[in-house]
């Protein structure tokens, strides 16, 4: 036994909700699970892979074997350092090499890496540290990670040990460190591997724990779902950290099957369409807004992009006339995933028919998944009609992370995770997102979905991306306020109650107000943020007093 490894394994698993014994018995009798550790990626991969290019960046390029020295050099480290099995680290990293050599070392070394994303502030990663007691910051050590290192250094009582991937005076860097000596513990795959942070529109991020075994299972069922193998080169364009792009099948699923990894530090189209040409890619992931962009950008960027054969888009919903723009622009290649950080992923297969790939978010992946469609009673729905989306499964948390609270109402008595997502399922158990249960407007005692509007809006010719949003109001409790951005022409609130009117919307569906902007605010992924969409006079609109 390696002397840094828990001796209690209960340590590991406080605050963490296993499955049930039921889910325990069927997953494990029906062997879903590979008992092995996350890290199994990359020293499988090494046997076969010695001399094949793993990650690639703008500054170097590793194969699968460097990969897994480096990052055991610094797994070795960190045992030194005195950091012990079932510790947790907060990593906060660009898209790089580093990030997965990062990522690989904490494995090794048993530590559990808390993934936040790099727009994540000190509010965010007090808050992770808060509840997870971690002992380690590991970032990037641009400036704004430096100021959150600085605040965590002098202000945390449970954070030790802080390191910097580019070295720097005041924190130690791991990158170049001698060759010691290094065997990992042993790792429990029922065990947390990592924490996802949850993409929620409302309050801080909860912490999801995600195991060895369902983030492996995870993996290998979203590649056959995407058909992806040995070959595929994988750029890496949404934050490494999300669960889309880390694990869908994303960074980890390529390497697993000894295909390459190459990371942009910039979605733009220009920078990625070099990319692309350069490194022959063939797969990549989108949110909806940026996979927009792209798709424009393809009339005026020159380069050869045609090695691209995956390009999945998800993240938040994608409205028809995009997905048949890109089915125009990029043929053959669009998978729709519906996906979340809590486990469940639904997509859609390049090659499915092209009306079920534009008009709907696919279908479930695995067939241990369960899913129930229920009204606000929690009743089921009839068949093909709207409701909330519930669910179980192999990759579906228990329970976030040390929030019992949250989990009262988070998940049904019989464990499902209530989603928020509001869908319908068609006659070919297809799924299709309509809305979050929560985005509606109370005008005046009439509910009103969000998301009804903006998917009308969104069919106008001229109009580009929408958030309609709920707007205080002190006679009427909340108002219709709507934020466009417009394609070349700008339109008055009277175009667009024209336009509504002439598609037979009622009456009290009529948009208040409108304010025209020239980009929306994202959260840290790059989803449209509608908490923080600016009304008329630049502040946002949600959260504002009467007026
Ligand atoms: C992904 O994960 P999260 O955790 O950042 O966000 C999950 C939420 C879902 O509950 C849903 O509200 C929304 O994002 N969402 C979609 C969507 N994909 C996610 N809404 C409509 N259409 C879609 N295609 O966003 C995520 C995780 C893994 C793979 C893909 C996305």
């Amino acid at each position: 036994m390696s002397p840094l490894q828990r001796v209690n394994n209960e340590d590991l698993l406080e605050g963490f909700v296993p499955y049930s014994t039921d889910q325990q018995n069927r997953y494990e009798k029906n062997k879903i699970f590979e008992n092995t550790p996350l890290w199994s990626i990359l020293t499988d991969n090494v046997k076969l892979q010695e001399t094949n290019i793993a990650i690639k960046d703008d500054v170097r390029s590793m194969t699968f074997k460097e990969l897994l020295i480096s990052a055991d050099n610094i797994a070795a480290q960190l045992q030194q350092d005195g950091l012990i099995q079932g510790d947790r680290v907060v990593l906060q990293m660009l898209n790089s090499c580093d990030f997965v050599i990062y990522f690989f070392a904490l494995q090794r070394a048993g530590l559990v890496p808390i993934m936040a994303l790099p727009a994540h502030g000190i509010t965010e990663i007090r808050h992770f540290v808060d509840i997870s007691q971690a002992k380690g910051y590991i970032c990037d050590g641009k400036e704004n990670t430096l100021c959150i290192a600085d605040e965590l250094q002098h202000n945390s009582s449970s954070i030790t040990h802080v390191y910097t991937v580019t070295p720097h005076a005041q924190y130690r860097s791991l990158n170049n460190i001698e060759k010691t000596l290094f065997s990992p513990p042993k790792i429990d795959p029922n065990s947390p591997a990592l924490f996802l942070v949850s993409g929620g529109t409302t309050g801080l991020p909860k912490l999801i724990p995600r195991t060895h075994n369902d983030y492996l299972f995870n993996i290998k069922i979203c590649a056959q779902a995407s058909h992806i193998s040995a070959e595929d080169i994988y750029l890496a364009v949404l934050p490494a950290a999300h669960n889309f792009t880390l694990g869908c099948p994303g960074i980890l699923g390529v390497l697993s099957l000894g295909g390459k990894v190459v990371f942009s530090d910039n979605p733009g189209p220009d920078y990625c369409f070099d990319l692309i040409e350069k490194n022959k890619i063939t797969c990549t992931a989108l949110v909806p807004a940026l996979a927009q962009i792209w798709t424009e950008a393809t009339e005026w960027e020159g380069a050869d992009i045609s090695s691209l054969c995956l390009l999945q888009v998800g993240g938040s919903k994608l409205s028809y006339s995009d997905a048949i723009a890109i089915q125009h622009t990029f043929p053959n290649t669009l998978q729709q995933v519906f996906g979340m950080a809590e486990g469940l992923i639904v997509c859609t297969a390049v090659d499915d028919n092209p009306d079920t790939i534009a008009t709907t978010q696919g279908y479930l992946i695995s067939q241990w998944d369960e899913i129930r469609i229920v009204d606000t009673k929690g009743n089921l729905v009839a068949d093909g009609e709207e409701g909330e989306l519930l669910t179980r499964g192999p990759t579906t948390l228990r329970g976030y992370y040390r929030a019992p609270e949250n989990n009262l109402h988070s998940f049904t008595h019989d464990g499902f995770y209530r989603s928020g997502d509001k869908v319908k399922m068609d006659t070919n158990q297809c799924i299709s997102v309509t809305g979050r249960i929560k985005d509606v407007i109370n005008k005046a005692g009439e509910c009103i979905a969000t998301d009804e509007i903006e998917e009308y809006l969104l069919s106008h010719p001229k109009i580009a991306q929408v958030a309609v949003v709920a707007v205080p109001d002190k006679y009427l409790g909340e108002r219709i306020g709507v934020a466009l951005i417009c394609k070349d022409e700008l339109l008055t609130l009277q175009d667009l109650r024209h336009f509504l009117r002439s598609k037979h919307l009622a009456a009290f569906k009529m948009p208040d107000e409108l304010n025209i902007v020239h980009s929306l605010p994202k959260t840290a992924v790059g989803k449209i943020d509608k908490k923080r969409i600016p009304g008329p006079d630049g502040k946002p609109w949600i959260g504002q007093t009467f007026n």
